[in-house]
């Protein structure tokens, strides 16, 4: 089975006072023809969608086009938050948009509930975690602390919990967004530290075949299965060296 794995779109992101619209709308069309040409079973995308919380008008429309043209790829679509996103705003109409096979996760009450895609190679689940504020999210996941390795910790503790109950060759895919220790990142991100530290190790992605990260610019692999897509655009100087791609997975 074949995944389309992208994150950091940004829509609405300005690069030193030049609008990247017409970019975006361009990279778009080149994400949904890539999952078609390569016939991909799902495309996934892990947050910071828009640029900012409350995103421009010309932003907003360039998603409902994608919106629009996800859909019409007919294959699921699982979409989680970043850190850049207004969870609340990105996921209205969520249960509405999952039945044209659009899956927006932006709640992390909904961590542990899968979506479930049935490929003639098997199930897969695939767990979206939005992006998680430690400070607000930890008492809702009853996380020891206020610190990103603890709130991930959490969410993939239930993540795994729920894994077990499946059928044994149930394969899992995770989406999030989050600074994994020993990447790389460089000046486009925003910072996210709490108490001075702004990542969570690799560990907390135990037993998890494929994790699809977003957060940081540059593309690269953490692990044998823990990859970041990177931008698909450069969204900063820093980015020069980058070359910029969306990760194609066969699990
Ligand atoms: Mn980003």
């Amino acid at each position: 089975m074949r995944f389309l794995h992208t994150s950091d779109w940004h829509l609405g992101r300005r690069f030193h006072g030049e609008d990247l619209i017409d970019a975006q709308r361009k990279i778009l069309d080149h994400i949904c023809d890539t999952a078609r040409n390569e016939q991909a079973d799902a495309l996934l995308i892990a947050g910071d969608i828009y640029d900012r919380a409350i995103p421009s008008l010309d932003a907003v429309r360039l998603f409902n086009q994608g919106l629009n043209q996800m859909a019409d790829l007919g294959i699921p679509a699982i979409m989680i938050s970043g850190n850049h996103d207004s969870a609340h705003r990105l996921g209205v109409g969520s249960a509405l948009l999952a039945r044209t096979g659009v899956h927006l996760r932006t709640n992390p009450a909904h961590t542990a509930t899968p979506v479930l895609l049935e490929t003639p190679a098997g199930t897969v689940a695939v767990y979206g975690v939005p992006y998680l504020e430690p400070t607000l999210v930890r008492t809702h996941l009853e996380a020891e602390e206020a610190s990103h390795q603890a709130v991930l910790s959490s969410a993939l503790d239930r993540i795994r919990a729920d894994l077990a109950d499946r059928p044994a060759g149930t394969r899992s895919i995770v989406l999030a967004h989050a600074f994994v220790t020993g990447a790389t990142g460089c000046r486009s991100e925003r910072d996210i530290s709490v108490g001075g530290v702004d990542h969570a190790p690799a560990s907390v992605f135990d037993g998890i075949d494929y994790v699809a990260l977003g957060h940081l610019h540059g593309a690269q692999q953490v692990n044998d299965h823990i990859h970041y897509s990177g931008s698909p655009l450069a969204y900063s100087f820093s980015e020069t060296g980058h070359t910029k791609s969306l990760t194609l997975i066969d699990l």
